[in-house]
């Protein structure tokens, strides 16, 4: 019987590394097909109450108060989550190992993402490996099996992630980014009724972490730069990289 279980476990890491590797050119990384099958959102995660920034949320058509306090409480912004000393390193070791790659800046409807080139860092130097834990300590229960790989993601000034929601076969309920280089204006809507719209002004140097109703109702996108206005005001895009830290996804 053991022998049975492990060739079928076997078959399903092959199975799941094949999926990735067959997925189309531009979403090499695959975490952003998108699936209508989402599980249903747990009741409650076991997750510290975090402060967030109710003045990053913008309720941009009518919400209702329950799903505000919902996405206030599943969306979380902390503004200032690196220094400066931080971004500087993290953005070192990243482009060192980005700069070998192309930006694929090809329009095509199943293209997710549109100016951008991606890879993926498992180990990082001392300094920014404690960064790095603060973050998955913050954004990630104890016992959460996360994913090793920190996926960099580097958008150019006019590049931009089109809505999509995670794969659940590729990540498990949370997402947690950080912002270097550049302000940006994340938009939530809800996937179905396409309506709320909220959008999220993601500073640089900011965390978010997105989890529950954000991550499985709601698409997010990164707005394009000739549309990034957060409640009125320009928000003045640049090239922008994110590192993006994911937990395995669930096992049904
Ligand atoms: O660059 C970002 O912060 C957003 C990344 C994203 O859309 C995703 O990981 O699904």
């Amino acid at each position: 019987m053991l022998v049975v279980q492990a060739i079928m476990r076997l078959f399903e890491v092959h199975s799941r590394r094949f999926e990735t590797i067959l997925q189309p050119r531009n979403a090499a990384l695959a975490y952003f097909r998108s699936e209508s099958t989402s599980p249903s959102v747990g009741e409650d995660h076991d997750l510290p109450v975090m402060k967030n920034s109710p003045a990053n949320f913008e309720f941009v058509s009518a919400c209702s108060q329950e799903t505000a306090d919902a996405i206030l409480k599943d969306f979380i912004v902390i503004d200032d989550f690196l220094s400066e000393v931080e971004e500087k390193s993290l953005l070192e070791e990243a482009e060192s190992q980005i700069a070998r790659t192309r930006y694929e800046m090809e329009e095509n409807w199943d293209n997710a993402i549109i100016g951008y080139r991606e890879t993926e860092r498992k180990n990082w130097n001392s300094d920014n490996k404690k960064v790095l834990k603060r973050v998955r300590e913050i954004a990630f229960p104890p016992g959460v099996s996360q994913l090793v790989n920190v996926h960099i993601l580097d958008l150019a000034k006019d590049g931009y992630i089109k809505p999509h929601v995670d794969s659940v076969r590729f990540c498990g309920d949370t997402v947690a980014g950080l912002s270097l280089l550049s302000n940006s204006v994340m938009r939530l809507v809800h996937e179905t009724e396409k309506d709320p719209v909220i959008d999220i002004y993601l500073k640089r140097r900011s965390l978010y972490i997105m989890r529950g109703v954000s991550r499985y109702n709601f698409t997010h996108e990164i707005l394009r730069a000739n549309q990034s206005v957060f409640k009125g005001n320009v928000v003045e895009r640049d090239r922008r990289i994110s590192l993006i830290f994911r937990n395995e996804p669930d096992d049904e």
